[in-house]
């Protein structure tokens, strides 16, 4: 008797109809197998074997570089369940139309099977999906970013516990593109892409957008947070979950090199993208990294800004639309040092800079968590880590103060739902517009944000030590227009200060929006600040505040009555307190 997952893979086999069908087993000799067959096609080289064994350059289609939000669907039968910040299609329409692009889109490759599990193995945490891909590029990937192979198959065994995903390249025509998630039947559907987000099915559409459905029926937590542990002096470890908005530098914190390693205090990585929670039974909440690997943006990273990852990427390591040099080692803009001679851009030509950057700004490096030096001895604990605090963040040159402590769950939830962050598009003109992005979420909910921040509120009531909740941002600037912090490894002086709160001896002054490091709380020696610089990053400006409630608002609005009352009764305390200040200062 055929097994449900067999069933599936029968099924997907019946509409793209491929020449063959092949069930991966994750082992190494399958691995240089699919390797070769990814290398038979121009777009892909083997690097430097000397300085980069195992490691390979794939360039993409010029047409399919990022994750294409507005491609992007959830599939629910009611609208009003997908939200406004969500693109819905009905789901029957969506396997009508979908259904045409995928009919036959395999004929003459072969259907891999990637059976796969996000989270440690054994971790009761961790879920099992399969994604069927006629792009050995993505089976090589998903090798790398999820446990894939005879361990899920293991898992799954007759069950039809796992989520189904079909990937086709298709033709990689934009304009038949189409990334569908279907919440009822935890389904993905996902074609004409071959990059990133959009193809390697159990990052975002698994992992976030049909994970945060589960999670909501399910009592748990799926979210777009990095995961870290700090050590201190004494080797006590407390763990944080971040989330942050796209160019906020989330890897860089997540991988930090801490400017206080001499103090003691040193940063690990658990996660660098994904956190899924649960209540453990000590009554904390339960972190996994449900991914094997880090999927990063290669440009800007170097020895100055992330020297772990630096030092992870020599071996074993898939870069996509990086640059390559006559060495055939792979090569971007910030990676250290002027272009080299000879460059072969990420379009295959030779470079000059009237073409542009070398490589795509959103290239990136596919590597395994575990050859990250930074990598947490827990990072595959089963029953995950106890997070102690959640830190949200944006990058906001005027507004947000270094950092803030909200009063309370209710308040933290407020907090993360009116995250905002300026943009840094300077290719497009778009600098500095501000975009409201709850809990670094708004492309990863699979529903309603108004529920889902019903969801979090609801998780705050049940879970008896929650973390504290912090709002940070890095990118200050002073007058002229200058950063005011330093940022990178200097971060760990706020996550010291955090972590201070947390074991309830960090000074602290109270404001309107929450609690802000008290004079002489944070550590700052070492540094060359001047107090007014410190002063000035944790000062809270009632009119810039009084404005930000004004665009949050109307952010609001979007979800009408949906939107929790708690939300609404926050948004009214912070107001009531910024006019109390108001009219004590004036
Ligand atoms: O453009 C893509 O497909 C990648 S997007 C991505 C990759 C790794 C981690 N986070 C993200 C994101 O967009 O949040
Ligand atoms: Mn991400």
């Amino acid at each position: 008797m055929a097994t449900p997952l067999e069933m599936w893979v029968e099924e997907a086999a019946r509409l793209t109809k491929p020449d063959q069908v092949m069930y991966c087993d994750g082992s190494e000799a399958e691995n240089q197998r699919i390797i070769a067959e990814m290398l038979r096609d121009a777009d892909s080289n083997a690097l430097n074997e000397k300085t980069y064994p195992n490691c390979y350059l794939h360039r993409s289609s010029p047409n399919d570089v990022a994750r294409t939000e507005h491609l992007t669907f959830i599939c629910a039968p009611d609208k009003d369940d997908v939200g406004p910040t969500n693109n819905w299609m009905d789901p029957d329409a969506a396997k009508y139309k979908i259904g045409a692009l995928l009919d036959g889109a395999m004929r003459g490759r072969t259907m891999y099977v990637v059976p796969y599990i996000m989270g440690p193995v054994n971790s009761p945490i961790s879920r099992a999906g399969v994604e069927v891909t006629d792009s050995p590029y993505v089976v090589a990937n998903m090798r790398i970013m999820a446990r894939m192979g005879k361990v899920a198959l293991e898992r799954i065994g007759n069950s039809r516990d796992f989520v189904p995903g079909l990937h086709s390249l298709g033709d990689l025509d934009p304009t038949r593109r189409y990334i569908a998630h279907f919440p009822e039947e935890k389904l993905i559907w996902s074609v004409g892409s071959g990059y990133g987000g959009n193809a390697l099915l159990g990052k975002k559409c698994f992992a976030l957008r049909i994970a945060s459905v589960m999670a909501r029926e399910q009592g748990w937590m799926a979210e777009h947070m990095l995961i870290l542990g700090l050590e201190e002096p004494d080797g006590k470890v407390t763990y944080m979950g971040a989330a942050f908005p796209s160019a906020c530098g989330k890897t860089n914190l997540a991988m930090m090199v801490s400017a206080l390693q001499k103090q003691g205090y040193r940063v690990w990585t658990v996660g660098d993208d994904i956190a899924w929670m649960k209540i453990g039974d000590d009554g904390f909440l339960h972190a996994i990294n449900p991914e094997a690997g880090f999927f990063g943006v290669a440009p800007g990273t170097g020895m100055a800004t992330n020297q772990n990852v630096m030092e992870a990427l020599h071996k074993n390591t898939i870069f996509t639309n990086a640059a390559m040099t006559t060495e055939r080692e792979p090569w971007w803009e910030g990676i250290g040092g002027a272009p080299p001679a000879g460059l072969i851009n990420w379009k295959n030509e030779l470079w000059d800079s009237s073409k542009g950057p070398a490589a795509h700004p959103n290239a990136r490096y596919t590597v395994p968590a575990h050859q990250s030096p930074s990598i947490s001895p827990k990072w595959e604990a089963p029953e995950g880590v106890p997070i102690s605090a959640f830190i949200f963040g944006g990058r906001r040159a005027r507004v947000a103060p270094l950092v803030y402590e909200a009063f309370d769950w209710q308040h933290g939830v407020f907090v993360g739902a009116t995250m905002a962050s300026e943009t840094t598009a300077a290719a497009t003109g778009n600098v500095g517009i501000v975009r409201r992005d709850p809990m670094a979420m708004l492309p990863f909910c699979g529903y309603n944000m108004a529920d889902y921040f019903q969801h979090w509120l609801e998780m705050g009531k049940r879970i008896p030590h929650p973390p504290k909740i912090f709002h940070v941002n890095w990118f200050r600037k002073d007058a002229d227009g200058k950063f005011l912090w330093p940022g990178f490894g200097d971060n760990v002086r706020v996550l010291k200060w955090i972590l201070e709160r947390v074991e309830g001896r960090g000074g602290a002054q109270e404001t309107p929006i929450g609690y802000v490091p008290a004079r002489n709380a944070l550590t700052l020696d070492g540094l060359t600040m001047r107090a007014h610089a410190v002063d000035e990053l944790l000062r809270v400006d009632p009119e810039d505040w009084e404005q930000e409630l004004v665009d949050s608002k109307e952010f609001f609005q979007k979800f009408g009555e949906r939107l929790p009352r708690e939300i609404r009764d926050e948004h009214e305390k912070l107001s009531g307190r910024l006019q109390s200040t108001a009219r004590v200062t004036r």
